[in-house]
């Protein structure tokens, strides 16, 4: 325990291409539509209306910023992926969204969520190959664990983390009941310890200026 707590979280803006996104410690969620990108965050915050939950998945179409804390740290809302009913010209701009803010240095976490129940996708497994290539530090996290009876949930979570080629280890959570919101939060803490301990961050500067 390190007794970090979200005390406070509000919507800051929404960005599309471009480098517009705000300076500090950003925490990003990664997953494919409708896995649970928007309700982790509003779990985490304590406010079921801070990011907006969309029935019909595929809606997002740019980076929403959170403030928690007063800009200790942002959660950052990013659109989904594997969405079948996408046109390709679509497609092309969300990759070039997420690659563009993946590459920029401007990313300190990744929560990489994965469905509790099921497979990852090919779509998880180019994502967990880009997280790797741009050298992102990322967490998985298993979500809807509260579809899974509790003596699956582990074994589950490892058995997806192994399938998907990450190391065997994901944390288990529901934001339905707020299973792993604890361990989710304790990990926030130590990241965001972690980048203010570190006095001179490259991953926060603009790149454009190291080369
Ligand atoms: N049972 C259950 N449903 C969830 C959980 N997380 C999200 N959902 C539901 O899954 C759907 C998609 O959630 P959303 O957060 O919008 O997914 P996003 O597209 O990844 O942002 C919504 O109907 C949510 O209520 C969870 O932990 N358990
Ligand atoms: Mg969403």
């Amino acid at each position: 325990m390190n007794g970090f707590r979200i005390k406070k979280a509000s919507f800051l803006k929404s960005v599309g291409a471009g480098t517009d996104w705000p300076s500090g410690v950003h925490i990003a969620m990664v997953g494919r539509s409708n896995v649970g990108k928007s309700s982790l965050i509003n779990s985490l915050c304590g406010n079921s209306k801070l990011a907006r939950i969309s029935a019909s998945p595929g809606k997002t179409r740019l980076i929403n910023f959170f403030d928690v804390n007063d800009g200790s740290f942002y959660l950052v809302d990013l659109p989904g992926y594997g969405y079948a009913k996408v046109s390709k010209t679509e497609q092309e701009r969300w990759a070039g969204l997420i690659e563009g803010y993946l590459s920029s240095g401007a990313v300190t976490h990744i929560f990489l969520l994965i469905d509790i129940r099921h497979e990852p996708t090919e779509g998880d497994r180019q994502m967990l190959q880009w997280i790797i290539y741009y050298g992102v530090p990322f967490t998985l996290v298993a979500m809807k664990a509260d579809k899974l009876s509790k003596s699956r949930r582990a074994g589950a979570a490892k058995a997806a983390a192994k399938l998907l080629g990450a190391p065997p280890y994901a944390i288990v959570y529901s934001s339905e009941t707020g299973e792993g919101r604890e361990e989710l939060t304790e990990r926030i803490g130590s990241i965001v310890a972690d980048a203010a301990g570190r006095p001179e961050n490259p991953n926060l500067s603009d790149k454009t200026h190291l080369t």
